[in-house]
């Protein structure tokens, strides 16, 4: 198995790693978590447990995912890179490459079976039914002062497709309306948000919260909509997610979770949301909704609740949207093979802004790759594209702005365009549609009416930079703040290139 079994199994794994503290003095779910956790996050700090939580006898945990480091301790990896090449294989994107190949695939695929969810008969979550189910025995953080109520946010979402019966897992925000009323607040792009226009009459909802930390990321995964989301975190886990019947609607929940919260939402039955202070570091204001009616709650003896807090980034769902950045890479690259890298920078909150770097071949290949990325999932929604060549550094911001204000002739190198935007966008006049706009910042050709013959970066040779490397320790030069990063490199030569184009190709 990859990383921690289950919650339990993951606070001890952090505990022991010294990524954990307890804070046994009580603590004010109202704003209060907020701003201790904030603190740790934007100073690297470490998860939080809550043991002693105002008005509920629920520790709260959080800031789990807050640190590069802890995702990986999470996923059980030793790159997200890595993890991402498994994933393209999982979601058969890489055409199998000869017998070695093809023998390989043959593996995956039984690991493919292996990973499918296993149904179990009895689980921890349900170790306790309660007599009575409320939210009100839940420590629900209000996060920021102006949101419209409490809100359960670091939550696996799971629905039916009405259709093929699919399951499909989100993580979606959950506003506490009453003390049996959540509001769910899947955006009209997503798969559960599919899954509610597409049917009609009442749709059962399950809410899982607590799960082992890769079943909890995988909620939040951009996958295609027929792709279970258990299946994936079964692949990412190498151990299946184990999932049992709920008990008064006919959903399966994971078994290991700390506590379930069982209900259904009718079609057509709308309430307003929010406002809630989000990821895009402002309110998102008020808008309908479906809402979800409690019919159970079930949980472990002494459950934990987890949380998270999004706001001003960056925040902790950075190291959660990083994780998924690196993960897709290999998938993004499968249908545009000429993407060397791309990042989505924390302070572009993720759907604002993609720098995409590319093996440029052809007159307009940078036009083209913007309109592919406004075309591909979840990306669809970025609103700025930003085009480099393939030797740039796209987490280099500051070589990208180099690159952009360099090579950039806004009368000609701009692509405006329109289309669905993030719901969460309050600068488009409408909600979820608006313009984009791309940057061509690579080197212009003469097919694209360049004509004044394009310069070359000044560079050092490289034997002039080996015989200063031989010499550098004489010199007796310190460098204080060198991180060997703001030199251009040269650029690839044809079929080859940096690091980061080694580390694609290998295998
Ligand atoms: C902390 C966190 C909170 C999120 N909240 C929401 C939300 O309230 N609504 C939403 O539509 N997406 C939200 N997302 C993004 C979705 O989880 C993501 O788009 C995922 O792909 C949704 O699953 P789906 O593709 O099966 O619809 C959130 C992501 C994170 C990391
Ligand atoms: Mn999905």
């Amino acid at each position: 198995m990859n990383g921690p079994r289950d919650l339990r199994d993951w606070i001890d794994m952090l505990r022991r790693a010294g990524e954990l503290v307890e804070v046994t003095q009580e603590v004010d779910p109202h704003l209060e978590i907020t701003e201790i956790a904030d603190r740790a996050m934007k100073g690297g700090g470490p998860a939080l447990l809550f043991t002693n939580v105002k008005g509920s006898r629920v520790p709260v945990l959080i800031n789990q995912f807050g640190t590069e480091r802890r995702m990986l301790m999470a996923l059980g990896a030793d790159s997200l890179d890595a993890i991402g090449d498994e994933i393209a294989d999982l979601l058969e994107l890489r055409p199998p490459d000869g017998l070695a190949d093809k023998v390989k695939k043959l593996g995956q695929l039984k690991s493919v079976a292996d990973a499918r969810p296993k149904v179990v008969r009895s689980a921890p979550c349900q170790e306790v039914v309660w007599p009575e189910p409320s939210l009100d025995l839940l420590p629900v953080l209000t996060c920021w002062p102006d949101d419209g109520g409490p809100y359960v946010t670091l939550a696996n979402v799971i629905t039916k497709d009405p259709v093929t019966g699919g399951r499909n897992v989100g993580m979606y925000r959950l506003q506490k309306h009453s003390a049996t009323e959540l509001g769910l607040h899947w955006q009209i792009h997503k798969d559960a948000a599919q899954d509610w226009t597409e049917g009609a009459g009442r749709m059962e909802v399950a809410i899982a919260l607590g799960t082992d930390p890769t079943t909890t990321y995988c909620g939040s995964m951009p996958l295609p909509k027929h792709v279970d989301e258990y299946m994936v975190a079964g692949w990412l886990r190498d151990a299946p997610v184990e999932v049992v019947p709920a008990k008064t609607i006919d959903v399966e929940v994971p078994a290991n979770a700390e506590i379930v919260i069982e209900g259904y939402c009718e079609r057509g039955e709308l309430r307003p949301e929010g406002p809630f202070g989000d990821h895009t570091g402002y309110y998102t204001p008020v808008d309908d909704f479906p809402v979800m009616h409690i019919t159970a709650i079930t949980s472990r003896r002494d459950p934990i609740y987890p949380t998270i807090v999004v706001g001003p980034p960056p925040c902790e769902d950075l190291w959660l949207a990083k994780a998924t950045e690196r993960i897709f890479l290999p998938a993004v690259r499968m249908t545009l093979p000429e993407v060397v890298d791309y990042d989505l920078p924390a302070a572009g909150t993720f759907h604002n802004c993609a720098i995409v770097s590319i093996r440029k071949r052809f007159p307009g290949h940078a036009q083209k790759v913007m309109n592919a990325i406004w075309g591909t999932g979840l990306l669809s929604l970025t609103k700025a594209v930003i085009i480099v060549d393939d030797w740039v550094d796209v987490h280099d911001y500051t070589e990208v702005v180099w690159q952009m204000g360099a090579n950039i002739d806004p009368a000609h190198d701009i692509l405006m365009s329109y289309g669905p935007l993030d719901q969460l966008d309050h600068a488009a006049r409408l909600k979820a549609i608006g313009g984009k706009i791309g940057f061509d910042a690579t080197a212009k050709w003469e097919g694209e009416g360049y004509t004044r013959g394009w310069p070359e970066v000044n560079r050092i040779p490289d034997d002039v930079k080996a015989a200063v490397d031989a010499r550098w320790a004489e010199l007796g030069i310190p460098l204080p703040g060198f991180e060997g990063r703001h030199t251009p490199r040269p650029p690839a030569a044809p079929g080859g290139g940096g690091g980061m184009l080694a580390r694609l190709r290998r295998g």
